[in-house]
């Protein structure tokens, strides 16, 4: 028996979603070309103006925005409102070098957290239900966007944040937690912790899990939900969306609804840029026709993924996405935190080493790991063996100023990392995620 949070929208026909994205559509172009003097420009350089978009039908006709248009902009040049209407602000996760920063306004909040109360629903969510909140909190996404969900459906909310797992455990099963929301890893890391207390699925009470932020696999949905005694669930977002509810899975755990009603997706051919047919992979595009403060027109994910209209047993017409099967750019997920070589390179070079690195990413007993190593100069070569050490844990440090996570430094000999002749490759990500 599906559960929804509005089903008017959720079930809605298609040719009223239609209408109903392209009014949204053609309102927020309005709004975004009136207030947002860098996306004006971009539309006038393609010689598009708000008239010429009537319908989702003339969304192609639009520019893209990516991730280096953001760097570009931040922190103010995409917002749409005065600051003074804005009154929250996140932002994506330990990224000094290519920081995020999105804005909403009190109505913002309120679309973000009905999303997130929609995904919370889908997996049989309701007042009498007990969520216990281990997405991090602050400035991530995760903690603040399943929290607003969580108080929306009424469920009685538990914000542990992340980390310090045998309390996660302690409260689970004194408060009788049924909802669990955070990363897959940490929900395995936790599944994994309650055996090694000595418990097992009888001693919690829980029922299903929300988990997203980072790519995880059909064997490690199957291995949490043995450990955990649960249906677990995946869930999508961005922080440049809003955050966590941009899509969210249901009963029938075979991909997530998308939220039309505010995001328009679309996939599209990486390298050219074209919008491809139903069915097709390639990287997913999101409009967001319903916010105020930072609304993005055709946001380049680089996620790469498959759209599918096909008929869902839970009877949402939400279109539905896979889980993203990779990314078009050389972004890593490690933790939860987004890591880009290239300021793994910015730290290097800062600290007067070589860009002669190579970066390994691993999933040891469900928790990502990162050994980063690092070649010396013949110079830096010649120190001592207690010098080496204290640079590996310097530059370890460094690291995590830059990144936000710890990677393990290993300092290397002269010339024993192997040149590339084409292309670098830097990462060797044995996660086997896709
Ligand atoms: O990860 C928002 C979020 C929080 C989603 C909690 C779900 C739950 P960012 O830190 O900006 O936002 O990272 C966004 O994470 O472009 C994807 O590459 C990846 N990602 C997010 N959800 C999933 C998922 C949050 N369910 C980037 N499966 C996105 C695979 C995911 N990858």
């Amino acid at each position: 028996m599906a559960n929804y949070w509005n089903q008017e929208i959720e079930c809605m026909s298609r040719e009223d979603m239609k209408k109903l994205q392209s009014e949204r559509l053609v309102a927020q172009v309005k709004h975004v070309y009136e207030n947002v003097p860098y996306y004006r420009d971009l539309m006038d350089k393609k010689g598009v103006t708000p008239d010429d978009i009537k319908s989702i039908d003339d969304l192609h006709k639009l520019p893209f925005l990516t991730k280096a248009d953001l760097r570009d902009a931040y922190p103010y040049g995409l917002l749409a409102k005065p600051l003074a209407d804005c009154t929250e602000i996140h932002s994506t996760s330990g990224t000094t070098g290519k920081r995020v920063v999105a804005f909403y306004t009190k109505n913002d909040i309120e679309l973000w957290h009905e999303c997130c109360a929609r995904a919370i629903v889908a997996v049989g969510g309701t007042e009498d239900d007990i969520c216990q909140i281990a997405y991090g909190y602050g400035l991530f996404t995760g903690g603040a966007g399943l929290d607003g969900g969580s108080h929306k459906v009424g469920c009685l909310t538990l914000p542990m944040s992340s980390g310090n797992t045998e309390r996660q455990i302690q409260f689970m099963m004194d408060l009788k937690s049924t909802i669990l929301c955070c990363t897959p890893s940490y929900a395995a890391y936790i599944g994994e912790t309650l055996h090694e207390m000595g418990y097992t699925p009888d001693d919690i009470h829980l029922k299903a899990g929300i988990f997203g932020a980072e790519p995880w696999t059909e064997e490690m949905r199957r291995e949490i939900e043995k450990s955990l005694g649960i249906k677990a669930y995946d869930i999508y977002g961005l922080t440049e969306t809003s955050g966590p509810g941009v899509s969210f899975e249901c009963e029938a755990q075979t991909g997530m609804h998308i939220n039309e009603d505010h995001f328009i997706a679309e996939i599209i051919d990486p390298d050219t840029g074209e919008v491809l047919p139903e069915g097709a992979k390639g990287e997913l595009v999101f409009t967001s026709i319903t916010k105020e403060a930072f609304p993005l027109l055709r946001y380049r994910t680089r996620d790469i993924c498959v759209l599918t209209r096909e008929k869902c047993s839970c009877g949402r017409t939400l279109v539905k996405m896979c889980k993203p099967m990779g990314r078009s750019d050389d972004m890593l997920i490690i933790r939860g935190v987004n890591v880009f070589p290239s300021q793994i390179e910015t730290v290097l070079i800062e600290q007067g080493y070589s860009p002669n690195y190579m970066i390994e990413v691993d999933r040891v007993n469900n928790t990502d790991t990162m050994d980063v190593y690092v070649e010396l100069t013949p110079e830096q070569f010649s120190d001592t063996v207690k010098d080496l050490q204290s640079k590996e844990k310097d530059l370890a440090a460094a690291m995590k100023t830059m990144l936000g996570i710890n990677p393990k430094i290993h300092l290397v000999s002269p010339k024993t990392i192997a040149r590339s002749e084409g292309k670098a490759v830097r990462v060797k990500d044995n996660r086997k995620l896709h």
